[in-house]
């Protein structure tokens, strides 16, 4: 095994008292195509993990090990793979880029307590990094930036670092400065230590010297820039500032760590993963500045309606967090976080969304190649589980007598659609069970029976994902299916409302009879309230309608949204206002009411002004100059709004919203206009009105 220099500056916190500093739940994050997967792959490499470097392109990484994953190129499940460095473990999440697979990332997310982001610099921040960042920020995950791909044509850390100040942080904190360019790049000056390292092909590391002549000036320069930014946003950092007018590497060391956790600054370093460039640097930014689970604060969640609230402490009772199941030769893995207590081999644990016990067979530390078997994992670490049955990525399991519910990751409203059938219908239970089995993996899918036509509907995020689930229909459990073709979800919403609509539900007729009177105002609503566009309230005086009838009403309610009156679309985007009601001293009750308020509402959305919604994305299209115009021709007939046009790296940029309908087959369309050249991502950005000629049915 090769040895590996480490160039980590400073000391770490309690790495001797407590081992769990010395732990780092670390995720790998970027717009597709970035390079994660190539710098995971290096990381292994680095570690000592692994002994070969496999790449992307001939299918030979460990974390794309799915075959769908080898032949498309691309990662689609997030995987999970411990190393060491430098005296730290790091659990390490490489995750998908692409969209469709945006639900995996924020899975991943959930459990992680630090994150590389890994930027192309050529293309510097695109829009795909722009929504995990956002997605990351909500997670309060604290960063650290890697530009990577530096030895391309056209890479530039200035630029790329322009373009993250710009679009995501204004505090990037640039330690690095590259030696070379494009492909002359060979190392960088680390301009805490001033000291050079620099990589030569085929060599087992980086070799580590003094900073070379031509480049002294411009490191002591930018090592002042660095020293300004971070004595302006860390007051202990300006006071030795202000003292001595310069920061020790030791100062600047701790100042970043601080930053970093607090989100007030990004550290930003570079390198080339494919050329092996730059990663031992990355380790220990990782193992310096990323927090432990020590340093996160202390995981919520509920019992019975009580908030409760665990530390990371082995001593304490065992809450675990599952985001991610997977079956493989092994057996069914469940990839658990344990936030608090000790999970041993042979427990039993109360999984708190089943209400059931499970019984934990093996426990794994998983390796690249191997999985290592302990006896038990403590509070912090990620860890597989072999032998629960029933747990899903986002169940909570714990000790069965200290139950607790962690707020599980939420899931994404699939937007696309496919009609699944088996070729033969004798293969009809097995294509249901397969089904079954892809929705336990991923929560984002969602299978359903379609009840005016009896068809099989597959629902995800994207067409990409659709693809590839029914590829693994017919890959992993051999059975011939047909798709077809897909359509979106979509929304119904008010356009203009009604008021004072009356709703009598009575029936006694006689025995136990059925009475409740409401009157509604139904107006469109914009959806800031995080209830899922849909608000009620009542303005009753009186007492003419008790409490408890209020809450049957807005159940009721609910109910009605399930379906709206253009097509049997959720309804979305209102507020409902009880306004009166009445009474009867025998026959009103919960389930009086409740029906009053579904079949009120049904009613009263029947007689407002209904506007059908539909998924809209941005997309962003990348294509040589000459065929700007296809492109600009092609998203028009695709109802596309143009909303910016740019160059970047000598390739045109256009921005538009499209409608996720019309976006269909557009990835094999373009590539061909272009021969190949052009790409293009897209991001939701929502629901927007549709044609009224669109007006489809479910
Ligand atoms: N020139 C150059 N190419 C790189 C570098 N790192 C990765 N690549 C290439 O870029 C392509 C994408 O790399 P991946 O590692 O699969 O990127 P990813 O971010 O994991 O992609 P997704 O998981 O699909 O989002 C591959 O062809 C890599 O070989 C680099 O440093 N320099
Ligand atoms: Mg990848």
């Amino acid at each position: 095994m090769r040895t590996r220099i480490s160039t980590h500056t400073g000391t770490q916190p309690n790495t001797r008292t407590d081992p769990l500093a010395t732990v780092r739940n670390l995720g790998i994050l970027a717009h597709v195509d970035a390079g994660k997967t190539t710098v995971t792959e290096r990381i292994l490499y680095a570690t000592g993990t692994t002994h070969k470097r496999g790449e992307v392109h001939d299918g030979t990484t460990v974390t794309d090990f799915d075959p769908q994953e080898r032949d498309r190129g691309i990662t689609i499940f997030a995987a999970a793979v411990s190393c060491a460095w430098a005296g730290h473990r790091i659990n390490l999440i490489d995750t998908p880029g692409h969209v469709d697979f945006a639900d995996e990332v924020e899975r991943s997310l959930r459990v992680l307590d630090g994150a590389v982001a890994v930027f192309d610099a050529v293309a510097g921040v695109e829009p795909q990094s722009e929504s995990v960042w956002r997605q990351a920020d909500r997670h309060g995950v604290p960063r650290i930036a890697f530009v990577n791909k530096m030895d391309r044509a056209g890479a530039d850390l200035d630029t790329a670092v322009a373009s993250i100040r710009e679009r995501l942080h204004p505090a990037p904190l640039v330690v690095q400065l590259p030696i070379g360019a494009e492909d002359g790049f060979t190392g960088v000056v680390d301009l805490l230590r001033l000291r050079a390292l620099v990589w030569t092909d085929g060599a087992h590391a980086a070799e580590e010297g003094p900073v070379p002549d031509t480049l002294r000036e411009e490191a002591l320069r930018r090592r002042r820039l660095l020293e300004e930014a971070v004595a302006e946003r860390h007051p202990a950092a300006l006071e030795e500032f202000c003292d001595r007018e310069t920061l020790t590497a030791a100062t600047l060391t701790a100042a970043l760590r601080d930053l970093t956790r607090t989100g007030d600054g990004v550290v930003v370093l570079c390198g080339s993963a494919y050329r092996d460039r730059g990663v031992e640097p990355l380790l220990d930014a990782v193992v310096t500045y990323l927090p432990s689970p020590l340093d996160v604060p202390p995981v919520h969640g509920t019992h019975e309606g009580t908030e409760q609230e665990r530390t990371a402490d082995p001593a304490a009772p065992m809450a675990a967090l599952a985001f991610k199941v997977s079956v493989t030769p092994t057996g069914r893995l469940t990839y658990l976080r344990v936030y608090s207590g000790t999970i041993g081999k042979g427990d039993t644990v109360w999984d708190a969304r089943t209400r059931r016990t499970e019984r934990v067979g093996r426990i794994l530390r998983v390796r690249a190649d191997r999985h290592d078997p302990l006896e038990r994992a403590v509070a912090g670490d990620i860890v597989a589980v072999v032998g629960l049955k029933s747990a899903r990525a986002g169940s909570t399991l714990c000790a069965p007598d200290a139950p607790l519910l962690l707020e599980p990751p939420g899931v994404a409203e699939p937007v696309v659609h496919v009609a699944v059938e088996a070729r033969r219908s004798t293969d009809t239970d097995r294509l249901a069970s397969a089904l079954a089995r892809l929705t336990e993996e991923d929560p984002s899918l969602a299978v359903r029976t379609d009840p005016e036509t009896g068809q099989t509907v597959l629902s995800g995020m994207g067409e990409l994902h659709l693809e590839v689930a029914a590829e693994r229909v017919r890959r992993e459990h051999g059975l011939e299916v047909t798709v077809g073709r897909p359509g979106v979800a979509y929304r119904e919403t008010v356009g203009e409302g009604v008021t004072g609509f009356v709703h009598r539900h009575v029936k006694q007729d006689g025995g136990a009879g059925q009475f409740a009177h409401v009157v509604l105002d139904v107006e469109p609503w914009e959806e800031d309230s995080g209830g899922g566009g849909f608000v009620f309230r009542s303005t009753v005086v009186g007492g003419r309608v008790p409490q408890e009838y209020v809450r049957a009403v807005e159940a009721g309610c609910r109910d009605a949204l399930a379906e709206g009156p253009l097509g049997g679309h959720p309804v979305t985007g209102l507020r409902v206002t009880l306004t009166d009601g009445q009474t009867h001293v025998k026959d009103s009750s919960d389930t009086a009411f409740r029906t009053a308020g579904r079949f009120g509402l049904r009613d009263a959305l029947r007689a407002s002004e209904m506007v059908l919604l539909e998924p809209v994305v941005e997309v962003t299209v990348a294509v040589p100059e000459d065929g700007v115009g296809g492109v600009l021709g092609d998203l028009a007939a695709r109802r596309g709004r143009v909303t910016g046009s740019d160059t970047r790296g000598g390739a045109a940029v256009v921005t538009a919203t499209v409608p996720l309908a019309e976006l269909f087959g557009y990835a094999t369309r373009l590539r061909s206009r272009t021969q190949g050249r052009g790409t293009f991502t897209a991001r939701p950005t929502g629901y927007a009105p549709a044609p009224a000629n669109a007006v489809p049915t479910r």
